[in-house]
């Protein structure tokens, strides 16, 4: 697999509350800094997200009185996940992961900033219908296939291929530059979710990238 001048690496929040010592620490979620380095000097279009949340988020537990993390609560939405307090907009927390070398990447696309409204995928909020508009401008970039790598696999980096998908571009998830939370077996079933709807699971060794000028 080769992947073309069109195709795009999207880097999913690889930030610091999701680093071991953050709020929210995804177990080894530092050691994808040195594989998206890696595969961000080869790709034409790199895209970096980061959630962005307002301060009192209602994806917090904090918000939620009585409730704690990692229960569930509903919301007008659907089900949702409480979580710590993390990648509040502007804190060091939601800085991106200090060495990861991201200079050349052209769209920095920030998500979840709606404070009633999660949004764990880069295309699309939880409400499944406000866009961020980052499919808009992955075509208008020519962007075909996307590399999607990050954090965690199974939230933020599984609704980022499954909308991918959605939003008619190919989609692989480069797992060894990915590293998931693992919640009550939520890795085995993202990644059932994404094999069914044809997103490819590739290795950083198997893509075969051409290297690329800087
Ligand atoms: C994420 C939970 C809450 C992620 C973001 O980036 O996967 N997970 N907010
Ligand atoms: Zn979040």
């Amino acid at each position: 697999m080769n992947p073309a001048e069109t195709d795009a690496l999207i880097v999913v929040d690889v930030q610091n509350d999701f680093l071991p010592g953050g709020s929210l620490a995804v177990p080894q979620g530092d050691a994808v800094v040195p594989a998206v380095n890696a595969l961000a000097a080869r790709f034409g279009i790199v895209v970096a997200t980061q959630d962005w949340h307002t301060p009192g988020h209602l994806s917090f537990a904090s918000a939620h009185p009585g409730r704690g993390p990692f229960e569930t609560v509903p919301m007008p939405y659907g089900p949702q996940i409480l979580w710590p307090d993390h990648c509040v907009q502007g804190t060091a927390g939601a800085a991106l992961a200090p060495g990861l070398e991201l200079s050349k990447a052209q769209l920095v696309l920030r998500k979840g900033h709606h404070h009633a409204v999660d949004s764990y995928s880069a295309f699309r909020e939880a409400d499944r219908i406000t866009p961020t508009g980052l499919a808009g401008y992955l075509r208008e970039r020519g962007a075909r296939h996307l590399f999607v790598c990050g954090l965690a696999t199974d939230f933020c980096v599984a609704w980022t291929a499954l909308d991918g998908r959605a939003a008619g571009f190919e989609v692989s998830v480069v797992e060894d530059a990915c590293r998931a939370i693992d919640l009550d077996g939520s890795l085995a079933r993202a990644w059932a979710e994404m094999e069914a709807a044809g997103v490819r699971r590739v290795s950083s060794a198997g893509l075969r990238l051409p290297s690329r000028p800087a």
